[in-house]
């Protein structure tokens, strides 16, 4: 077993799509086990986001990532990471797989409903960025 981190981003949240969203993750059987609800501030998002500084859309992600309400859940399943990236499609929702929940949601390369760990060194650090460990809940 292993662990990733997902976020449903403001967008999902916005348009209502958080039971909808969360139901297929669960048919999809990842089991979560940390859930919580988080509005991340310009320096919160930043930390998070520290990969894209030098990126075009840095400044954008940050304010949409800003812009309302977050949803990060920690999610089990054998190749977590890996597995939840297939789940969720390509970061560009025309270019998803259809049945993906990117490609089923999404409206653009920014917003797009989800965020999924791309390693498992990465999903650690993101874990720890939203949960302690006694946060976390022993499902089985
Ligand atoms: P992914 O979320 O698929 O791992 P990353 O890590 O390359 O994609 O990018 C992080 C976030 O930055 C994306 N989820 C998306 O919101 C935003 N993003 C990435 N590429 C672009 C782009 N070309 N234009 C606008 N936003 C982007």
């Amino acid at each position: 077993m292993s662990r990733t981190l997902a976020i449903l981003k403001p967008d999902c949240v916005r348009r209502n799509l958080v039971g909808e969203v969360t139901a297929r993750i669960q048919k999809a059987n990842f089991k979560i086990i940390g859930l919580k609800m988080v509005r991340l501030t310009k320096e919160t998002a930043g930390e998070f986001y520290a990969v894209h500084k030098e990126r075009p859309f840095y400044n954008d992600l940050v304010k949409f990532m800003t812009s309302g309400a977050c949803v990060p859940m920690v999610l089990e399943k054998e190749n977590a990471f890996e597995e939840f990236r297939k789940f969720i499609g390509a970061t560009d929702p025309k270019e998803a797989v259809p049945g993906t929940i990117r490609r089923d949601f999404a409206e653009s390369k920014q917003e797009n409903i989800v965020h999924g760990s791309d390693s498992p060194e990465n999903a650690e650090r993101e874990i720890g960025f939203f949960f302690s460990e006694q946060e976390l809940v022993e499902l089985r």
